[in-house]
């Protein structure tokens, strides 16, 4: 499937997904991001169903256009925010960090086109054959909690073994990273790094300062030892996790140092001691700008790399 046919689909102007970033996706980020024709996406994370509620409230005002609503399934609230989603009607799911199997009939019944992250080509098959509309590729370059593959491998090796449109995630931040991804064989791109420092991103200043100010190799992996590996930039508790996984610290000791560690950053901006989680593109992010800027950027230097494209004879 084309871009234009997965726009067609979602009822969206360009295929350009935000980031459902916890703590940091919220009305505001989303409805700037669907008014200037990309998907908006509401990040639930570990946030009550209230939360979600009082935030599609605020989105409908923001914005007539659709958006999408971020399920991450390690949440505690996650049958609460999945029932919510589906009563609220919200017109697109993406889901996170699990399987949304037992989620896929209530959804769909509701009309809502479904798109989980899938790390894997076995996963890919087994959403595609429960119902979803189209898969999230999301590579190890992405910020937060990550699988292993790259988002260059994995695009096309989920491409060769499904037939649903893919949306390729981490590491793409501008035109160039969208042209590869449209070359991988994907119809769109999901951008999370990068509307960190929107204007209309609510993230606390500190962290966006951290985004603009890192370099290539700051964005690093922390606890691939517990099972649950999260790309963050590099700190204090990057470093303690660093010791912690050299001593071989217990499991359930090194997640109770993670435990609120983003909220820490994102919220009350302790960038030290806190999760500033982010992908490995944090290098490229050197300013603040609005959501509108952002996607005219992508799609219009997409367009003129894809146009410009030859290869000599
Ligand atoms: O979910 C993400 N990224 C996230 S969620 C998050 S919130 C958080 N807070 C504290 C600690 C940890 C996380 C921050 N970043 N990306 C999508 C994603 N999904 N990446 C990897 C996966 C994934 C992994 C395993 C999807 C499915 C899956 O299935 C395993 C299985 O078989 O159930």
């Amino acid at each position: 499937m084309g871009y234009s046919n997965l726009c067609e689909m979602l009822n969206i102007k360009y295929p350009i997904f935000q980031g459902g970033m916890a703590w940091i996706s919220d009305a505001e980020l989303a409805g700037a991001v669907s008014n200037a024709g990309g998907l908006g996406i509401i990040a639930a994370g570990n946030a009550p169903p209230e939360w979600l509620e009082e935030q599609v409230y605020k989105i409908r005002k923001l914005t007539d256009k659709p958006f999408g609503v971020n399920i991450m399934l390690m949440s505690p609230y996650k049958d609460a925010v999945a029932e919510a989603a589906a009563f609220l009607g919200a017109p697109v799911i993406v889901t996170g960090a699990g399987s949304p199997g037992k989620y896929m009939d209530m959804w769909k019944s509701k009309g809502i086109k479904v798109f989980p992250v899938v790390p894997t080509v076995t996963m890919a098959i087994r959403l595609e054959r429960t119902g979803a509309d189209g898969l999230i590729c999301e590579g190890t370059e992405a910020g937060g909690h990550i699988g292993e593959l790259t988002t260059m491998t994995l695009v096309p090796q989920v491409g060769d073994a499904v037939k649903l449109p893919l949306i390729a995630a981490g590491g793409i931040a501008d035109a160039r990273g969208f042209a590869a991804a449209l070359m991988l064989g994907a119809s769109g791109i999901q951008v999370g790094t990068r509307f960190l420092t929107a204007y209309e991103c609510n993230v606390h200043q500190n962290y966006k300062q951290m985004i603009i100010g890192a370099k290539d190799t700051d964005a690093v992996v922390s606890g691939r030892t517990t099972g649950h590996p999260v790309r963050s930039i590099k700190n204090r508790l990057t470093a303690k996790l660093k010791r912690m996984e050299k001593n071989n610290i217990p499991l359930l000791e090194m997640e109770k140092e993670g435990e609120g560690a983003l909220r820490k950053a994102a919220i009350d901006g302790d960038i030290k001691t806190g999760s500033v989680m982010a992908g490995q593109i944090a290098g490229m992010i050197n300013k603040e700008e609005s959501c509108e800027e952002i996607i005219n950027d992508l799609m219009s230097n997409t367009v003129k790399i894809i146009k410009n494209f030859r290869f000599e004879e």
